[in-house]
């Protein structure tokens, strides 16, 4: 095959060639990271699935391996779907994953390095005591995704696989004392009504203070719980936050975090089947997403590729304990080349300014803070707008508002036939403001045809009292993916500009509110192109 090159990514995660998925298994191993990934080695679409491997010190630059497991055995043979580590006393590596048998139905396996001195872990192997679980009293075909399993100290380990019972999402716990031998618990750990199949569930303590991570069998007081599933019907990754009654094995949402397709997302464009591990070599917890394709399948074919790794993000609780906040890991910036910086630019109403000129707009990192004089020209907000997808559908970059619509204008060409903005608008409501970010791809290529091309956006819960916004977009000539206000709303569009592709992409700033903004700082970085698999 020939890969097309025009919107492969510089410095996010991605083989040379073919279909990815989901990130699995992620893990600090002995000063190496170690990254499995849902992988086609034969073609541009989903199938054939294996675990692909690669490693590296910093979770920039990266080495391809071997793939780490395949079909080979009757409990595999359809396919090795995702899953876990856990690193066991003793220092031992595990995986957990999902094959697929030769009726289709779905089971947990494992694998263990073949070699533990071996600093890149390259062969895994299956032992013959596989399956360790049957799907028996649950959906053969909703029964996958098992994750890092955790230690009580009632002697027993703990793990959740993500099912369905009808269209109530389910995460069945199951417990062992040797690993080995595993025990469907009673109750599942959590379940919630008509949100249909729970992917990929995700389970882990946060610190109550502090960006530490904790490790997945951490103990101890001042602590919250993250549950996170990947809902089948929407595509996207929902959490809440809450508590983890050991006495029952029952987690439950705090009251200010809501299950299912209303709740928190860690990302409100394309970002799917995520994993987060504890990093014990900088203690923080690492998250890995998947950001799937905007594009047709043939699309995908023609291209000879499909799928990226957003860029790994450090993850820890919001000081108010409602959400979590979310931050690309600091090794990005050893990728920053050339900046370009502004300070105190004023934007007027309708101004459209262009910065970072001398950077290279299609593979950058930008950082500005925005400030207003006063939210009085803020438009009142209808408590009916509860959609911020759709809310944004209607009031996009061009459309007039009071305070905002203000951002960025992302893979611009020149004269702006395209362009991805980035940007808030800000409301009144009774008694306080609302904050819409939106990353908005109608505008982001002139291809009228197989493309997705969707005004995805979230609310920011965000106070205002200090009178400003601050945004991060990595670019990366097909991913643009925004943080705004520290990590509180994260937002990845994939996006498949025609013109405005390498050096023929520019940058912009613009305020379309009556109220004048201020850019009291902007840094734009060329970004340098790491080690990527090849
Ligand atoms: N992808 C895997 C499944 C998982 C889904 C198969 C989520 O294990 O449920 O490639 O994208």
């Amino acid at each position: 095959v020939t890969v097309k090159q025009t919107h492969r990514t510089g410095f996010h995660f991605q083989p040379p060639k073919h279909w990815i998925n989901d990130p699995n298994g992620p893990m600090y191993y002995n000063g190496i990271y170690h990254f499995f990934y849902q992988y086609n080695p034969k073609g541009a679409v989903w199938g054939n699935i294996v675990w692909a491997h690669s490693v590296s010190r910093d979770m920039i630059n990266w080495q391809a391996l071997e793939p780490a497991i395949y079909p080979s055995k009757p409990f595999d043979i359809k396919g090795c779907w995702s899953g876990s580590v856990t690193i066991l006393p003793g220092n031992k590596p595990i995986i957990l994953y999902t094959g697929i048998d030769s009726e289709e139905r779905q089971l947990q396996d494992y694998a263990v390095p073949k070699n533990l001195s071996d600093p890149y872990l390259r062969e895994w192997v299956k032992p013959d005591n596989n399956p360790l679980v049957f799907p028996h009293g649950v959906n053969a075909s909703a029964f996958r995704d098992p994750t890092t399993a955790w230690w009580e100290d009632d002697g027993h380990w703990r793990m959740l696989v993500g099912s369905r019972r009808k269209q109530r999402g389910i995460a069945y716990l199951y417990r062992s004392k040797d690993f080995m031998k595993w025990t469907k618990a009673k109750h599942p750990i959590h379940s919630k009504e008509k949100t249909g199949m729970w992917e990929c569930p995700d389970f882990f303590p946060v610190s109550l203070s502090g960006t530490n991570g904790l490790d997945t069998s951490y103990r101890g007081p001042n602590l919250k719980y993250v549950f996170k599933i990947s809902l089948d019907m929407t595509r996207y990754d929902y959490y809440t936050v809450g508590s983890y009654f050991r006495d029952k094995d029952r987690y439950v949402p705090d009251n200010t975090s809501v299950d299912g397709w209303d709740g928190l997302r860690y990302d409100y464009g394309n970002f799917y089947a995520s994993k987060t591990f504890f990093d014990a070599g900088k203690n923080r917890r690492i998250l890995w997403g998947w950001a799937n394709e905007s594009d047709s399948k043939d699309d995908d074919v023609d291209k000879g590729w499909a799928g990226v790794q957003a860029i790994p993000r450090s993850l820890w609780l919001d000081p108010s304990g409602k959400q979590v906040l979310q931050w690309p890991i600091q090794e990005l910036e050893t990728l920053r080349g050339k900046n370009a910086e502004i300070s105190n630019k004023v934007l007027q109403s309708g101004e459209n300014v262009e910065v970072g000129q001398g950077i290279t707009a299609a593979q950058a990192d930008v950082e500005v803070t925005f400030s207003f004089p006063s939210l009085d020209k803020a438009e009142p907000f209808d408590p009916s707008w509860v959609n911020a997808e759709k809310l944004c559908g209607q009031k996009g970059s061009t459309v007039k508002g009071g305070v905002g619509p203000f951002g960025l204008l992302t893979l611009a060409s020149e004269k702006l036939e395209e362009y991805t903005p980035v940007f808030f608008r800000i409301f009144k409501a009774p008694n306080k403001h609302v904050v819409l970010m939106c990353s908005d791809a109608t505008s982001s290529s002139l291809k009228t045809t197989g493309l997705y091309k969707p005004s995805f956006a979230g609310f920011v819960d965000v106070d205002l009292a200090d009178k400003k916004l601050s945004l991060r977009s990595l670019i990366d000539h097909s991913v643009v993916e925004s943080f705004g206000a520290g990590g509180k709303t994260c937002i990845t569009s994939r996006v498949y500009p025609t013109l405005a592709v390498f050096s023929n992409a520019h940058l912009f700033a613009f305020n379309n509110g009556t109220e004048t903004v201020t850019i009291d700082k902007l840094n734009a970085w060329s970004m340098n192109k790491p080690q990527m698999n090849e």
